[in-house]
């Protein structure tokens, strides 16, 4: 499995990206980039380096880390540079690389200390290679937490604040239909045709497109507020606290200040962990009594988000959780309402709980389980001491991606394949489960 794996990484690669699948997604994307680095660590801790690299080689000016960095010479995306025009919007956007002008979940510093152990296991001279990149790469990494701490915290709540249901990583999730459902498309939309729903076997695993008018005026109101978070937090008609994002700032925030007092950088190591204990502490306000996870916010309502998504799961994303909540959440992961549902092929943790109203076990973040965000879990549970439930979710998905063809996401109850096949961060995290087995 380990060597399928890699051969899907290096086909993936165009020699310095990695795209994220070889033919829906043609370009590197910001999370997707993380989490392929983490995996190529496991084989070749050069290529890993250059993955992060040439993704910060599309950072903004002011610290934004895009969603999406193009490859000049792929085509297939839809919308693509000429729809984002960032440089035309933005003084803050670099005029190559060509990227679009929103976020995804700021992954990057997990990803850092990840190859920086498997470099402390290698030793020699590739730790010594390493430990002067990270060095390298720590500023770029400071400026884009400044980012999200200056422009992106929301004075209310402390989450981190969207403008796009594409920044949370989870598109369609059913978190945010009622946020979507106050998003009207105003006129100027321009005329658009599909490109995604030709990579997928069926287009009900993908969102629809009802969907996607929301996902293309949203684009349209972020060009028109020049792609400026504080425009947006004026005009914006999608704004929602992301409890998942903020989790994984707080956690992320931690791992930087941890290299920053390595690299002898006191006062930002300050900075950092007031970041990660302010973020912490807004995804600890947000938990639900109720049903013992986190709510996201619809920061134009003030409305908690409740329905029961993966992304409730967030205290356990960003550590420190008093034990009485940590067992408690991990006890409802691995329990009926999630992992343990009766209905499962694998006991592993769908997108959406099948005993909500909401689950769709066919379409995309609505239901199907992702091998990546099971990876997420893996290692958050695994940082915070929870040994046995982390080895559990780890075999049995290693035993789900046994067929080797390294789906996007996988049915809850048939465990088949869906979306796109040999996503790369599918085989990354693969890879690293494989070196946590051995
Ligand atoms: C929009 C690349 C990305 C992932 C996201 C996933 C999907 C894009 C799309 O693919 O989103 O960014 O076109 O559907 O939802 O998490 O980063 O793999």
């Amino acid at each position: 499995m380990a060597a399928r794996a890699a051969y899907i990484l290096r086909d993936n690669s165009n020699g310095h990206i990695t795209k994220a699948s070889p033919t829906l997604y043609p370009h590197q994307w910001s999370w997707d980039a993380a989490f392929n680095a983490i995996g190529l660590a496991t084989i070749d801790l050069a290529r890993a380096r250059l993955e992060l690299d040439s993704l910060f080689a599309g950072q903004w000016r002011n610290g934004l880390l895009p969603h999406i960095v193009f490859d000049p010479n792929a085509d297939g995306y839809w919308p693509g540079p000429s729809q984002w025009e960032c440089s035309a919007h933005s003084e803050e956007a670099p005029s190559a690389p060509a990227t679009s002008g929103i976020i995804d979940p700021p992954v990057h510093a997990i990803a850092v200390d990840r190859i920086l152990a498997i470099a402390s296991s290698v030793g020699g001279p590739e730790l010594a290679r390493t430990e002067a990149w990270a060095r390298g790469i720590y500023p770029k990494l400071l400026a884009w937490h400044r980012f999200l701490a200056r422009d992106r915290a929301d004075k209310e709540t402390g989450l981190i604040t969207l403008f796009h249901g594409w920044e949370s990583g989870t598109d369609n999730s059913p978190r945010w239909d009622a946020p979507y459902a106050g998003v009207e498309v105003g006129p100027g939309l321009p005329l658009y045709e599909r490109k995604d729903k030709a990579h997928v076997s069926d287009v009900g695993q993908r969102p629809t497109d009802h969907e996607y008018d929301r996902y293309l005026w949203l684009v349209e109101e972020a060009k028109r507020a020049s792609y400026s978070s504080g425009l947006l937090r004026q005009t914006g008609s999608f704004q929602v606290g992301d409890v998942l994002s903020t989790a994984i700032f707080a956690c992320a925030s931690d791992l930087l200040a941890s290299l920053a007092t390595r690299l002898n950088k006191r006062d930002d190591a300050a900075e950092l962990k007031d970041y990660a204990a302010q973020a912490r502490a807004a995804v600890f306000c947000h938990v639900d009594e109720a049903s013992g996870l986190a709510a996201d916010v619809d920061l134009r309502t003030g409305a908690w988000l409740r329905t029961e998504t993966i992304a409730g799961f967030a205290p356990l994303i960003a550590g420190g959780m008093p034990l009485t909540l940590r067992r408690r959440l991990v006890s409802l992961l691995l329990g009926p309402r999630w992992a343990g549902h009766p209905s499962l092929r694998f006991a592993l943790p769908p997108s959406t709980s099948p005993c909500s109203p909401a689950y769709d076990p066919s379409c995309y973040w609505r239901g199907p389980i992702w091998p990546v965000f099971t990876w997420l879990l893996t290692w958050a549970l695994t940082r915070s001491g929870e040994y046995t439930a982390a080895a559990a979710l780890r075999s049995t998905s290693l035993k789900q991606l046994a067929d080797e063809t390294f789906g996007e996401y996988y049915h809850p109850v048939t465990g088949a394949p869906l979306g796109s096949l040999h996503q790369s961060w599918t085989a990354a995290v693969a890879l690293d489960w494989l070196l946590e087995e051995e």
